[in-house]
């Protein structure tokens, strides 16, 4: 009896060795390997990944990244839903899973637009904030938050997607309320930001985040002209973060070098932040999730041989690019783990719904190999 239960329990074992690896696709390369000597790889994580809901997005997460973003779980929102609340449980979650597995921990966001209580701007009569009640509010969460991971979160999106596509800074409560609307005041709200940042962990990196500076010149010029303004005051920032949602029509090579090499020029580091490729051909193509619905992210080709083919070209491009820039080039983080946990729907990254590697994956790892090839003068092949 007791030798036929350890039989049973044996093969169980063997099945479940057999099947998880499979799940999580391990007898692939690790990116976070192939890519050891060039820049971090990471992903975004959601609850499910590091509460054990989703152990095998957990595998893949665990396999391949050495660097992780908080999805959603640092947002104001849901960090600080109350004036008097603050909701640790989810953040600590993720900051454990990564010291766990030794990932480099990023906390994104402090200051943004959007995910932000309508409280925030408000006094208790409901009327907007004077700039100066504003202003201790912002200084209170941002020590709050920073100051609770002092010395565990390595670097963070102390503001995010500030810019408008022309470059100007995007009319929001920040910036009425802070900014004053007087041209010497527009940078205020960064660059107190970025302060508070500084002197609630002065060891963190702090970096300047946004969309589509692969794709508006602009607007990347927008960016170069806040870390410019910053480094004139004096006050510390560490990086711009390209998020990088492109699609399988974009970005152009030139776009995302002039991004890279426009940031890197100010002397500061230059990360890929959000990456996925959207495989939908029509729709909503900036990173505003509020102009996302179902119309525009279903996607019925996702799994066509044709589009994986696509987006493998897509990534591979971007992939080579980044690796000609490495000496720039700090991370690359997947705006997710697999496809179903993507913001977007269809098919945007490089593990498929089942967990496993796509074709993207493969042209990804295989850019490396094209990389060295170049570099030592053969063709890349073994
Ligand atoms: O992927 C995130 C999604 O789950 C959230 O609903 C949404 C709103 O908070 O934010 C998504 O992530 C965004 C990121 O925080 C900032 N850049 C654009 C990303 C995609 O919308």
């Amino acid at each position: 009896m007791r030798t036929r239960q350890t039989i049973t329990t044996m093969s169980l074992v063997v099945l479940l060795a057999n099947t998880v690896p499979c799940m999580a696709g391990q007898n692939v390369p690790a990116l976070k390997d192939v890519f050891t000597n060039h820049f971090l790889i990471g992903g975004a994580l959601n609850r499910n990944v590091v509460t054990g809901r989703d152990p095998n997005a957990a595998a893949i997460a665990e396999k391949h990244f050495n660097t992780a973003t908080a999805e959603n779980d640092l947002k104001w929102q849901r960090v600080h839903p109350r004036l008097d609340q603050y909701s640790w449980e989810p953040a600590d979650n993720f900051v454990a899973f990564c010291e766990k597995h030794q990932m480099v921990v990023i906390g994104h966001c402090l200051v943004w637009h959007s995910q932000v209580p309508r409280w925030v701007f408000l006094d208790d009569s409901e009327n907007a904030l004077t700039r100066d009640a504003l202003l201790s509010r912002m200084r209170d969460h941002i020590r709050t938050v920073v100051g609770r991971y002092k010395g565990r979160i390595k670097g963070w999106d102390v503001v995010n997607e500030a810019l408008n596509e022309d470059g100007t800074l995007r009319n929001t409560q920040w910036l009425q309320i802070i900014g004053e609307g007087a041209e010497n005041k527009q940078y205020d709200y960064i660059e107190n930001a970025f302060r508070w940042a500084h002197e609630a962990d002065p060891d963190a990196e702090l970096y300047y985040n946004d969309y589509s500076l692969e794709t508006s010149r602009a607007k990347c010029d927008g960016a170069v002209a806040i870390v410019n303004h910053l480094k004139s005051r004096g006050i510390r920032i560490d990086g711009v973060g390209i998020q990088l949602h492109g699609s399988l029509a974009h970005p152009s090579v030139e776009g995302l070098e002039y991004a890279i090499t426009s940031l890197a020029a100010t002397g500061v580091k230059v990360m890929m932040t959000e990456l996925d490729i959207r495989t939908q051909a029509r729709g909503y193509r900036g990173a505003d999730v509020s102009q996302v619905s179902w119309q525009n992210t279903n996607d019925p080709s996702a799994a066509a041989a044709e589009t994986q083919r696509k987006l493998a070209d897509k990534y591979a491009e971007i992939f080579s690019v980044l690796l000609k820039h490495e000496k720039d080039i700090t991370r690359v983080t997947f705006w997710g783990v697999y496809d179903a946990t993507s913001w977007i729907g269809g098919s945007p990254l490089l593990f498929d719904r089942s967990y496993q590697p796509k074709e993207a994956f493969f042209a990804v790892v295989k850019t490396k190999t094209s990389h060295e090839g170049r570099q030592d003068g053969t063709d890349g092949e073994p």
